[in-house]
């Protein structure tokens, strides 16, 4: 396997500055090494180039809509090219707005090879405002609202279907904070949300169970990787932290049982904030729990 490395370094779609520092952090924390020492071909691509962030206010409850369309059109171009010849993407963001881009391309490739996308979310939110309810008018709380086929029509249909992704081929491990009316969103359009209290009743090795339980040989799993998942203790360089989020050790398990499956197609790594950050810890994190995607174990190799 070949792994590409995108960087791309914005951040455009966030409200707190710092997350376009976040491919060079991870670069820093050694991800390239970590996974060659792993045994995989990794080639850096280097960095996408877009637009610099304005800081603007919202216009009709969106911010930054034209710089955020030109960043997720590198991302798209660069991660269909990565997948067309085989390789694993992994996007080095910048902020969650990234991942319209990069799931676009990676719907495109999945209905071309007929193989089955499933995208496992990983964050403290669901980033399922369309510009309607978003309180913030941040386009990182939106990205999946766009690839369901909800937003702004210049952010939507990139796949070659109004909708990217189906509600059913997207499940969210780790929530615990949603917006009002993406509350009711999320009931409407029937979105399975493993919650921090559905993983404190259950577990994560139940969890995990359930949003793997239909994965088979035809799967594409798609991880897009929001690091403020994770519990602020463990990692603080993120601009919108909520407490009270997995543990190291379950988010271990988690990486590892999707690396069981054997099926990792692509992943997004974004909002690592180095601005907020201690000493790179988040990102010296984010690489461990690469590595655990990819099947390093404590006894295995
Ligand atoms: C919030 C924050 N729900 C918003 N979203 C974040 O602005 O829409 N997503 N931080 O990762
Ligand atoms: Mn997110
Ligand atoms: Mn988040
Ligand atoms: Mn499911």
């Amino acid at each position: 396997t070949t792994v590409s490395l995108i960087g791309a370094p914005t951040d455009v779609g966030a409200s707190v500055r710092g997350a376009g520092m976040g491919p060079d952090a991870l670069r820093v924390a050694g991800l390239a090494e970590a996974l060659r020492a792993h045994g995989f071909q990794v080639i850096d691509r280097g960095n996408l180039s877009g637009p610099p962030n304005p800081w603007q206010l919202p216009v009709h409850g969106i911010r930054h809509l034209p710089e955020v369309t030109a960043w997720n059109r590198a991302v798209f171009d660069a991660v269909a090219t990565a997948l067309a010849m085989g390789h694993v993407p992994l996007l080095m963001g910048g902020d969650h707005c990234l991942a319209i881009g990069s799931i676009s391309a990676v719907a495109r490739q999945c209905r071309q090879e007929q193989k089955n996308l499933r995208v496992v979310w990983l964050d403290a939110h669901t980033d399922v405002n369309t510009e309607a309810i978003s309180p913030s008018g941040n386009i990182h709380g939106m990205p999946v609202a766009c690839l369901l086929g909800y937003g702004p029509p210049d952010l939507v249909g990139w796949s070659g279907e109004r909708a990217a992704l189906d509600a059913g081929s997207i499940d969210f491990v780790g929530i615990r904070s949603v917006d009002a009316d993406e509350k009711q969103a999320i009931r409407q359009l029937g979105l399975q949300v493993f919650d921090m209290r559905h993983i404190d009743e259950h577990g994560m090795r139940y969890t995990m169970t359930e949003v793997l339980q239909d994965v088979d040989e035809n799967t594409h799993i798609h991880v897009s990787f929001d690091l403020d998942c994770l519990d602020p203790i463990e990692a603080p360089g993120v601009g919108t932290g909520v407490r009270g989020g997995p543990t190291y050790r379950e988010m271990q398990l988690c990486m590892e049982m999707i690396a069981d499956t054997g099926r990792i197609g692509s992943i997004d790594v974004v909002e690592i904030n180095p601005a907020l950050d201690v000493r790179n810890r988040t990102a010296e994190l984010a690489v461990e729990f690469i590595r655990s995607l990819f099947g390093a174990s404590t006894l295995a190799r």
